[in-house]
């Protein structure tokens, strides 16, 4: 039986774990209503690279990459309607996590999600295309375990982190501007999410 979430964990100066933050069982009926109606895709980059993970969004704004760029987009390139919007459920999540590490009244504007299978993985990048860098990201990871990692410099040692189901990390301060990723995940069967593993990140882009 694991523990309930006590308090955030402070990892570094800006990053603050908060370990089974979430019971992410009464998360997959919202996130199936969402991928249902914009279902998660393998994006290009600006160079013409497939992506590993698959990505959809929810929100006023969705983040997107093609052969133009990366930026928020109010459509789904996909379905050329709006993005659904950010359930209530899951925003009461982001702004209370946010709270509890010194960031009232967080209000995402996009709702940034990624699928994982086995093997999946993110390459080390830094996000900067949201406009204010001094709003946190909250990440909120569900299904398989994996290993975060981030650095401070571009050739500087990593640091790495084991997330799993349930976990909320908060990215504030000197660490919105890191560069991080996700090691590729490594095979497994979670017994709500089966051999996937799901990252939703709130963002405030606008
Ligand atoms: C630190 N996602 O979507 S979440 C991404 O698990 C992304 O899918 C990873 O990196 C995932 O861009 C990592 C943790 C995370 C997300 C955004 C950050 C850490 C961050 C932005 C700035 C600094
Ligand atoms: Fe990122």
């Amino acid at each position: 039986m694991r523990l309930p979430f006590d308090s955030p964990d402070q990892l570094a100066d800006g990053m603050w774990l908060l370990p089974r933050f979430v019971e992410t069982h009464k998360l997959s009926e919202t996130l199936h209503d969402i991928t249902s109606a914009s279902p998660p895709r393998q994006m290009r980059t600006p160079w013409g690279k497939t992506m590993s993970a698959y990505i959809t969004n929810a929100g006023a704004v969705g983040w997107v990459s093609d052969h133009n760029g990366y930026r928020y987009s109010p459509h789904d390139p996909a379905t050329g309607k709006p993005w659904p919007s950010i359930p209530h459920q899951f925003s009461k999540i982001a702004a209370k996590a946010a709270a509890q590490t010194g960031f009232d009244n967080f209000t995402p504007d996009v709702c940034l999600i990624n699928r994982y299978c086995v093997g999946s993985q993110m390459r080390a990048h830094k996000d900067k295309d949201e406009r204010d860098e001094t709003q946190p990201i909250v990440s909120l990871s569900l299904g398989l375990p994996a290993t975060f990692f981030f650095r401070l410099e571009k050739n500087g040692p990593s640091q790495k982190v084991q997330l799993h189901d349930g976990d909320i990390v908060v990215f504030g301060g000197p660490m919105r501007r890191c560069y991080h990723g996700i090691k590729p995940i490594a095979p497994g069967n979670h017994q709500v999410w089966g051999s996937t593993r799901w990252n939703l990140t709130f963002r405030k882009a606008l």
